[in-house]
């Protein structure tokens, strides 16, 4: 990372979703996920607290344009809690898709977070499902712990990374997302998009 500012007690490191799926051979691979291993296990280090996110959702997941008939990967749909882009079946609860990477090593870490459980609602976020209204828990997780700064890392920057760094803002943490240790999906534009509303909602991006 080029740019690392000291890192300090009250920060902590999200890892988000470096899963089978996510990676070469994957159900939904985003391009690069696999070179980010060592580069995050590296960052890791510097951290003294880590959270891992894990994509977790369970079979028939209304997210999954195969519970939609007639509906294919990456279209839109309107659902009650809003517009959802669907995707292949990914991430099954237990399957080997959904495991972390084979190489993932930050054995420090304090806390996986999973989410995308409830079969109606998705959640991009690590904290708050796709309903903006469903919390995780995992704001109050970092308020009884002190931990104020956070730093994202992980899948996908412009989907989970993306939503967890304006949730983060909103509920008032210093929220830094770390450019080269995240891959994107980038479909019609998500990337450019997100990097924008990233930045007018005050992330700062560390290239
Ligand atoms: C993700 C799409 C569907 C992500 C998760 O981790 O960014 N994207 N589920
Ligand atoms: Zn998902």
């Amino acid at each position: 990372m080029r740019r690392l500012p000291a890192i300090g007690e009250g920060d902590l490191l999200i890892v988000t979703d470096l899963q089978n799926d996510f990676c070469a051979g994957g159900a939904l691979a985003v391009p690069g996920a696999d070179e980010l291993v060592p580069v995050i296990n590296r960052l890791a280090e510097a951290f003294a607290h880590v959270v891992l996110t894990q994509d977790w959702h369970p079979p028939g997941h209304l997210s999954f344009a195969s519970s939609h008939p007639g509906r294919g990967p990456f279209e839109t749909v309107q659902l009650a809690c809003g517009e959802q882009i669907l995707w292949p079946d990914h991430c099954v609860q237990n399957s080997h898709g959904a495991g972390f990477h084979a190489d993932l090593a930050i054995p420090h870490a304090e806390l996986i977070l999973r989410k995308g459980y409830r079969a109606e609602v998705d959640s991009y976020s690590a904290l708050y499902e796709n309903d903006r209204c469903t919390p995780t828990g995992l704001t109050g997780y970092l308020r009884e712990r002190g931990l104020r700064r956070l730093f994202l890392a992980g899948l996908a920057t412009d989907f989970c990374v993306y939503y967890t760094a304006l949730d983060a803002r909103l509920a008032g943490f210093e929220t830094v997302v770390l450019l080269d240790a995240c891959r994107a999906i980038d479909r019609d534009g998500s990337l450019a998009a997100a990097l924008a509303a990233m930045r007018a909602a005050g992330v700062e991006i560390l290239g």
